[in-house]
Protein backbone atom coordinates (compact mmCIF):
# COMPACT_ATOMS: atom_id res chain seq x y z
CA UNK A 1 0.00 0.00 0.00
CA UNK A 2 0.89 3.75 -0.76
CA UNK A 3 2.96 5.01 2.17
CA UNK A 4 3.93 1.69 3.41
CA UNK A 5 7.91 0.42 5.10
CA UNK A 6 9.32 -1.37 1.89
CA UNK A 7 11.36 -4.37 3.19
CA UNK A 8 14.46 -3.44 0.65
CA UNK A 9 14.11 0.12 1.25
CA UNK A 10 17.90 1.50 3.24
CA UNK A 11 15.63 4.95 4.29
CA UNK A 12 12.82 2.90 5.41
CA UNK A 13 15.32 0.73 7.61
CA UNK A 14 16.90 4.04 9.10
CA UNK A 15 13.52 5.86 9.52
CA UNK A 16 12.34 2.48 11.47
CA UNK A 17 15.75 2.80 13.80
CA UNK A 18 16.93 -0.72 12.05
CA UNK A 19 19.54 1.07 10.28
CA UNK A 20 22.26 3.21 12.20
CA UNK A 21 22.28 7.03 11.34
CA UNK A 22 23.42 10.36 12.99
CA UNK A 23 20.00 11.52 13.73
CA UNK A 24 19.98 15.55 13.87
CA UNK A 25 16.25 16.15 14.02
CA UNK A 26 12.71 14.20 14.32
CA UNK A 27 9.07 14.88 13.82
CA UNK A 28 6.28 13.11 14.05
CA UNK A 29 6.37 12.27 9.92
CA UNK A 30 10.18 12.89 9.25
CA UNK A 31 13.83 12.23 10.43
CA UNK A 32 16.61 14.36 9.23
CA UNK A 33 19.99 12.46 9.62
CA UNK A 34 23.75 13.23 8.27
CA UNK A 35 24.42 12.58 4.87
CA UNK A 36 26.88 9.37 4.65
CA UNK A 37 29.19 11.17 2.09
CA UNK A 38 28.90 14.66 2.66
CA UNK A 39 29.10 17.15 -0.11
CA UNK A 40 29.40 20.41 1.93
CA UNK A 41 30.26 21.19 6.15
CA UNK A 42 26.14 21.12 6.56
CA UNK A 43 24.85 17.85 4.13
CA UNK A 44 22.18 16.33 5.78
CA UNK A 45 18.86 13.96 4.48
CA UNK A 46 15.57 14.77 5.39
CA UNK A 47 13.01 11.55 4.57
CA UNK A 48 9.66 11.03 5.65
CA UNK A 49 8.80 8.00 7.71
CA UNK A 50 6.20 6.90 4.84
CA UNK A 51 7.99 5.72 1.63
CA UNK A 52 7.24 7.37 -1.23
CA UNK A 53 9.72 6.53 -4.30
CA UNK A 54 10.40 10.45 -5.00
CA UNK A 55 9.43 14.15 -4.13
CA UNK A 56 6.64 14.21 -6.72
CA UNK A 57 4.72 10.85 -5.50
CA UNK A 58 5.19 11.75 -1.94
CA UNK A 59 3.41 15.76 -2.25
CA UNK A 60 0.89 13.87 -4.78
CA UNK A 61 -0.11 11.16 -2.23
CA UNK A 62 0.68 13.43 1.17
CA UNK A 63 0.59 17.18 0.56
CA UNK A 64 0.86 17.48 4.14
CA UNK A 65 4.05 15.42 4.52
CA UNK A 66 5.84 16.54 1.93
CA UNK A 67 5.21 20.28 3.54
CA UNK A 68 6.30 18.51 7.01
CA UNK A 69 9.94 17.82 4.68
CA UNK A 70 10.06 21.11 3.65
CA UNK A 71 9.43 22.85 6.94
CA UNK A 72 11.97 20.42 8.74
CA UNK A 73 15.03 21.22 5.86
CA UNK A 74 14.23 24.64 6.65
CA UNK A 75 14.74 23.77 10.85
CA UNK A 76 18.07 21.66 9.89
CA UNK A 77 19.90 24.70 8.04
CA UNK A 78 18.75 27.46 10.98
CA UNK A 79 19.93 24.36 13.52
CA UNK A 80 23.11 23.87 11.80
CA UNK A 81 23.65 28.01 11.50
CA UNK A 82 23.82 27.68 8.27
CA UNK A 83 20.81 29.75 7.05
CA UNK A 84 22.19 33.15 6.98
CA UNK A 85 24.57 32.45 4.25
CA UNK A 86 22.57 30.85 2.16
CA UNK A 87 21.91 26.53 1.92
CA UNK A 88 20.44 24.72 -0.31
CA UNK A 89 17.28 22.41 -0.78
CA UNK A 90 17.79 19.29 -3.15
CA UNK A 91 15.22 16.67 -4.25
CA UNK A 92 17.48 14.51 -6.93
CA UNK A 93 14.12 12.44 -8.92
CA UNK A 94 14.88 9.98 -10.92
CA UNK A 95 18.20 7.91 -11.63
CA UNK A 96 19.46 10.52 -14.43
CA UNK A 97 19.46 13.40 -11.87
CA UNK A 98 21.33 11.03 -9.37
CA UNK A 99 19.06 9.55 -7.34
CA UNK A 100 19.85 7.01 -6.32
CA UNK A 101 17.79 6.08 -2.40
CA UNK A 102 14.16 5.78 -4.27
CA UNK A 103 12.84 6.98 -0.96
CA UNK A 104 12.08 10.56 -1.18
CA UNK A 105 14.56 12.65 0.53
CA UNK A 106 15.55 16.58 0.37
CA UNK A 107 19.30 17.21 0.52
CA UNK A 108 20.04 20.13 2.79
CA UNK A 109 23.60 21.58 1.57
CA UNK A 110 25.26 24.57 3.02
CA UNK A 111 28.29 25.79 4.71
CA UNK A 112 30.37 26.45 1.97
CA UNK A 113 29.97 28.62 -1.23
CA UNK A 114 27.29 26.86 -3.75
CA UNK A 115 27.70 27.00 -7.54
CA UNK A 116 24.67 27.28 -9.77
CA UNK A 117 23.93 25.84 -12.19
CA UNK A 118 25.05 22.07 -9.61
CA UNK A 119 26.70 19.26 -12.25
P1 LIG B 1 20.45 10.59 -3.89
O1 LIG B 1 21.68 10.35 -4.71
O2 LIG B 1 19.79 11.95 -4.16
O3 LIG B 1 19.47 9.44 -4.01
O4 LIG B 1 20.94 10.67 -2.39
C1 LIG B 1 21.14 9.55 -1.59
C2 LIG B 1 22.09 9.95 -0.50
O5 LIG B 1 22.04 8.99 0.51
C3 LIG B 1 23.55 10.02 -0.94
O6 LIG B 1 24.01 11.38 -0.86
C4 LIG B 1 24.31 9.15 0.04
C5 LIG B 1 23.28 8.88 1.12
N1 LIG B 1 23.37 7.57 1.71
C6 LIG B 1 23.42 6.39 1.03
N2 LIG B 1 23.48 5.36 1.91
C7 LIG B 1 23.45 5.92 3.15
C8 LIG B 1 23.49 5.37 4.48
O7 LIG B 1 23.52 4.16 4.70
N3 LIG B 1 23.46 6.26 5.50
C9 LIG B 1 23.41 7.61 5.30
N4 LIG B 1 23.41 8.39 6.40
N5 LIG B 1 23.37 8.16 4.07
C10 LIG B 1 23.39 7.33 3.01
Amino acid sequence: MAGEPQADCLFCKIAAGEVPATVVRESETTVAFRDINPQAPTHVLVIPKAHYPDAASLSAAEPGIAADVLREAGEVAAGEQVDGNGYRIVFNTGAGAGQTVFHAHAHVLGGRGLQWPPG
